[in-house]
């Protein structure tokens, strides 16, 4: 495919010979007993043959629609019943979906959609308040708009529903789908994922959390997100041929009656949700006993709560430090308390290279020590998709994917987060890249100029603070979310906050120095 670096060969040889990469693809993940339960959303409960044949019709009506093996999709759907479906006939049909947030909106999908060159588009009739109908009438040029629901002028995802055809088998070398970046610059970045190696990052998550027919895995954060789809997730889950169960979020009204009811052991959720459920557990009258695992990361748990959660919610805890380009690093179920309370695991794979380095000179620092996490293995993307550009920067010579984040490794091999080296907010595991929603913010008329922060929150880790160099009167905190929101922004990239300053205060070399203007509110 045009825009995917693939891994250098000997390195594919190597991956292939040591029996990371098979031969499946995605298509093929589901593996449980006909008569067992493989998905519950809302009223509906499919077993593994009733989940198979929906697949199937479903792809065959996509086929029929002209959806074909390399075409690229922009699935945009919450957690229902609906998105497991899609998502696994697009696998079989070898159509690469672009998974889009439900929170994205017209400046995120519009580009992705060209971006992709999407030859559809799939969403919901109405979530969460919100008709996804206006969103794809406000976008030109894709072709097919896909509804669950009530369609209006657009085709219906119930009339997708076509007796199966044989269907010409995706090579586990091609990509078989695209995950979004939390991103850096101002404009989002797609991962190519590929068959062969997703199907390993979540067929080795799978095994390395202790995944089985008995796992009943409910799904709180979007499905869309690679750490509920493939870490090991629902499709880890479906297979080893457990059950998989969607939540509409990670609130204790909407998580705890779903564990009671359908006994869930699983769980996998970010550090607000696991404040929350920690708060929540001491008053619900839900019965949580059923919960054996509960992972937290998308963003640093602080160790307090991290001591609690066993005795809490009755269940160990696994800390997970993962990102959608690929290196997933977990806390072992069998790790001492005292690494489980606080790291944030090691790689999940033997065949993860590690590197810590100084991110200025590019060379390793003196094992122990704070560096930036450079990583490279059979899962770790080798480039976005057509960037170019961005690729030169992110990677090194030699491949290594530059995380950004700056970490401490230590003797066994677990890695401690210890801060980030990347312009980025992480408010509460939800990325944010500063310079996406700084050029939206300098687009605002009386804005002059605009620098972005994360400040510390208890809750959500970070919140974000937008500082403005106003253009006369400076516009309201309100002002500036309904600007955003007309301009098509998703709500979590927001800010939380805003300070009107007369001038940014500058480093030494003349760039905005983001560490002074954080500083400005230690002092406020
Ligand atoms: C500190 N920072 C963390 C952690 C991610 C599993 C879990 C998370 C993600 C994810 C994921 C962190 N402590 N425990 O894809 O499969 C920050 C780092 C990282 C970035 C990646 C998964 N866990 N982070 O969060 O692509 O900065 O993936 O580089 O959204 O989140 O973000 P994302």
């Amino acid at each position: 495919m045009e825009g995917f670096t693939p891994w250098p060969e000997e390195l594919a040889a190597r991956y292939i010979a040591e029996g990371y990469w098979g031969d499946h693809v995605l298509g093929e993940v589901p593996q449980g007993d006909p008569d067992r339960v493989a998905l519950v959303a809302g009223d509906e409960r499919l077993t593994y043959a009733e989940l198979e044949r929906r697949i199937d019709r479903t792809a065959a009506g996509l086929h029929r629609l002209g959806i074909r093996r390399g075409d690229r999709v922009v699935l945009q759907l919450p957690n229902t019943a609906s998105f497991v479906i899609v998502f696994l006939a697009l696998m079989r049909l070898g159509a690469p979906p672009v998974l889009a947030l439900p929170a994205h909106r017209h400046s995120e999908i519009g580009y992705l959609c060209e971006l992709a060159e999407a030859k559809a588009y799939i969403i919901p009739d109405r979530h969460a308040g919100y008709d996804y109908r206006e969103l794809a009438r406000s976008l030109g040029g894709v072709e097919h708009v896909i509804v669950d629901g009530e369609a209006a002028e657009f085709t219906p995802l119930a009339e997708l529903d076509a007796d199966p055809i044989p269907l010409e088998r995706p090579d586990p070398a091609d990509v078989g789908l695209f995950l979004l970046s939390g991103g850096t610059t101002g404009l989002p970045k797609l991962i190519p994922r590929t068959h062969r190696d997703y199907v390993y990052n979540l067929t080795a998550s799978a095994e390395v959390c202790g995944f089985t027919s008995g796992t009943v895995y409910l799904v709180v954060l979007p499905a869309a997100h690679n750490f509920a789809l493939a870490c090991p997730g629902l499709l880890g889950t479906l297979s080893v041929g457990g059950t998989v169960v969607l939540a509409p979020s990670g609130s204790p009204d909407a998580a705890f009656p779903l564990i009671e009811r359908e006994r869930a052991t699983v769980c996998a959720v970010v550090p607000p949700i696991a404040l929350l459920w920690l708060d929540a557990a001491t008053w619900s009258e839900e019965d949580l006993s059923s919960l054996q695992l509960l992972q937290v990361g998308g963003a640093k748990l602080a160790t307090e709560p991290a001591s609690k959660i066993p005795g809490v919610l009755g269940c160990k805890l696994q800390q997970v430090f993962g990102m959608a380009e690929g290196l997933l690093n977990y806390t072992r179920l069998d790790d001492p308390p005292e690494l489980i309370e606080t790291t944030q695991g090691r790689p999940l794979s033997p065949a993860d290279e590690i590197r810590v380095v100084d991110p200025d000179t590019g060379e390793d620092v003196p094992e122990g020590e704070v560096g930036e996490l450079l990583t490279r293995g059979p899962y770790t993307l080798r480039g976005y998709y057509k960037a170019p550009e961005h690729n030169a920067r992110s990677f090194t010579a030699d491949g290594f994917y530059r995380t950004g984040d700056l970490v401490r490794r230590l003797p066994s091999g677990h890695l401690v987060v210890e801060g980030r080296h990347k312009d980025q907010i992480n408010r509460g595991g939800e990325k944010i890249a500063a310079e996406e929603l700084e050029g939206h913010l300098i687009a605002h008329p009386a804005v002059h100029d605009a620098a972005v922060v994360g400040v510390p929150d208890p809750v959500m880790g970070e919140r974000t603070c937008a500082f403005l160099v106003a253009r006369g009167t400076p516009p309201t905190l309100r002002e500036v979310k309904e600007f955003l929101r007309d301009r098509g922004v998703a709500d979590y990239k927001w800010p939380d906050r805003i300070e009107v300053v007369d001038a940014f205060p500058r480093t030494p070399v003349g760039k905005i120095s983001k560490k002074a203007l954080l500083a400005m509110l230690d002092k406020a």
